[in-house]
């Protein structure tokens, strides 16, 4: 396989039908790429640049903010700012929509991401990501974004995708045609195709949840879980569990090997942990376009109306038959 094939010649010549194929588009994606890199850098040496940690501050979500969270933070306010494609973004650690300032370019995009998923296990050399989202304003917008502008549906998305850092950098991206993994090449400092066409196997023989929270589970929720116990795998035997407590990670996995990763309601969570639109919303768009699914238990994720820019979903993703099952056991228990 070609394997000198780069983000761009991807867009421009493998998806030539792709309607975001254009200069503006094609100028938003070398911007994400590049905030990617800088972010890799930092999380790469983490241990090594005093970045580990936390700030002492405790963000929009409740949440410690970490040091390496502030700092991915930065560079994809500063750099996407700046890249003339876009009109408005959001970022899970921002409380507030944040619109493209005056000075600088706009474009008809709108950028949501969670800058540093994962964070809380960056101390002890986890896997971590970046996830992005990217909308198109309306048309016949114009002057100030408004909220309602931004709050659109997951199969509105234009593209989506996440930067996963790890033992090898990768981006994993999709413009609506497919699902395409580019691994960093430090060498040359550019992502290459290395995962054409990732698809999710219709089902598979690996469950992900954090167990802990059971005893906060309502009826239905835990015995989707527990189906998982004794269920047969798509390899003849009893589904495995792992769970690595980030996202990104344990999404890439199901991504690649099938299976359901889930954070389901729970008493102190009745909306779930995980954010509608800057994590639960791109991966559910990359699933989907894998061949695999994404819901909340009860409907598809990408048909859910957010209400606010930080709405919360529980999530069940990612082979389409492990999925169905969950969403069996809720109807079951009633919609
Ligand atoms: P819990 C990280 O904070 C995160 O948002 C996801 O990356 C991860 O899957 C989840 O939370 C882990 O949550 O409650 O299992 O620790």
């Amino acid at each position: 396989m070609n394997t000198e094939v780069t983000v761009t010649e991807h867009i421009l010549l493998h998806q030539k039908k792709s309607p975001h194929a254009t200069g503006q588009f094609t100028g938003l994606l070398y911007d994400l790429i590049l905030s990617g890199k800088s972010i890799a850098f930092r999380v790469t040496k983490a241990g090594l640049l005093d970045v580990l940690g936390g700030t002492g501050e405790i963000n929009v979500q409740g949440e410690n903010v970490q040091k390496l969270d502030d700092i991915a933070n930065r560079i994809m306010l500063y750099r996407m700012e700046r890249c003339g494609a876009l009109c408005a973004m959001s970022s899970e650690e921002e409380p507030d929509l944040i619109r493209v300032r005056p000075e600088f370019p706009h474009g008809d995009y709108i950028l949501i991401f969670d800058p540093l998923d994962g964070s809380s296990n960056i101390d002890v050399n986890v896997n971590v990501g970046t996830i992005f989202s990217i909308l198109r304003r309306p048309e016949g917008g114009s002057g100030e974004v408004t909220l309602d502008e931004v709050l659109q549906p997951g199969w509105k998305q234009v593209a989506a995708g996440y930067v996963l850092y790890g033992p090898s950098t990768m981006l994993v991206l999709s413009t609506g045609q497919g699902v395409h993994g580019f691994t960093l090449d430090p060498g040359v400092g550019e992502f290459l195709l290395s995962h054409p066409d990732m698809t999710i196997p219709e089902q598979g023989y690996i469950y992900s949840v954090n167990e802990g929270n059971r005893q906060n589970w309502d009826d239905a929720a835990r015995e989707a879980v527990e189906w998982f116990h004794t269920a047969p795998a798509s390899n003849g035997k009893n589904y495995s569990a792992r769970y690595v407590g980030s996202l990104v990670a344990d999404f890439h996995r199901t991504l690649i090997y099938g299976g359901i990763y889930m954070y389901p309601p729970d008493r102190a969570k009745p909306n779930g942990k995980l954010r509608l639109m800057c994590e639960a919303n791109p991966l559910a768009f990359l699933a989907e376009q894998a061949k695999g699914k994404a819901s909340d238990g009860r409907m598809r994720i990408l048909d859910k109306q957010p209400d606010k820019l930080h709405a919360r979903t529980p999530l069940f993703i990612g082979s389409a038959r492990d999925v169905e099952a969950v969403e069996a056991i809720y109807a079951k228990h009633g919609r």
